[in-house]
């Protein structure tokens, strides 16, 4: 058999190739932010996830609140079987009010789930699960945020943009947040939305850097010089 160096090296970009568009399809939900409001109820209450890749099967994802330092819950909500788009946000908003606040005040065209695991107040840890995993975490399950550096009581956290999820960085950083412990306190409803709205920009989404990119980048100067040289 004659071997020609080209198709070789053809077939190793193929294989990378097909690797990279593997790791593209790894899809991504995580925590965008949580709100422990100063309305009457503690409202608004509510975990916000965000798909950084589309998402064929949202049921294999689920979220979990570790209340008050008490250690893992382990998965309370779990999604639908539905797809996400990329830069879709959800609100998992722990009762009607919560749903309306968000709903009344703003146009993103955020996704609603209303379920009772969302209670949040500011010293719970968020979990989001993927298969069952820890895949993102907001603050530490086994301790009660109370004076710690990520508590957001009557207050929020918003993920910066280009941050990872921590699973791909070997855990909790609250650096990747904004975080306003007491942020919403004494303020009214109009208070609230005008401080939400000045931090809480979904649109810049949170990319997490593709190898694929790079990769098809190169294919594609490899195909114009091709081209180039015939
Ligand atoms: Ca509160
Ligand atoms: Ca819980
Ligand atoms: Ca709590």
């Amino acid at each position: 058999m004659k071997f020609r160096p080209f198709s070789f090296a053809a077939l190793i970009l193929v294989a990378i190739i097909s690797l990279s568009l593997v790791g593209r399809s790894d899809a991504v939900l995580v925590i965008a932010g949580v709100s422990d409001g100063d309305l009457p109820g503690g409202q608004p209450r509510a975990i916000f996830v965000q798909a950084v890749s589309p998402i064929a099967d949202l049921s294999i994802w689920g979220v979990g609140v570790a209340n008050n330092g008490g250690g893992t819950d382990g998965q309370e909500f779990t999604f639908p079987s539905m797809s996400a788009e990329v830069g879709d946000v959800f609100v998992l908003a722990a009762n009607a009010n919560s749903k309306s606040f968000f709903e009344n005040n703003f146009s993103d065209p955020f996704i609603y789930f209303i379920d009772n695991s969302f209670v949040v107040s500011g010293d719970d840890a968020i979990e989001v699960f993927q298969d069952g995993t820890v895949f993102d975490v907001f603050g530490d399950q086994n301790t009660d945020g109370t004076g710690e550096v990520w508590e957001y009581k009557d207050g929020f956290a918003i993920r910066l943009p280009n941050t990872n999820p921590s699973s791909q960085q070997g855990g909790f950083d609250e650096s990747d947040y904004l975080i306003q412990n007491g942020g919403f306190d004494g303020r009214d409803e109009i208070g609230h939305v005008a401080l939400f709205a000045a931090v809480a920009d979904f649109t810049p989404l949170n990319p997490i850097p593709e190898p694929g990119v790079g990769i098809l980048a190169l294919l594609a100067a490899v195909i114009l010089l091709q081209r180039r040289r015939r």
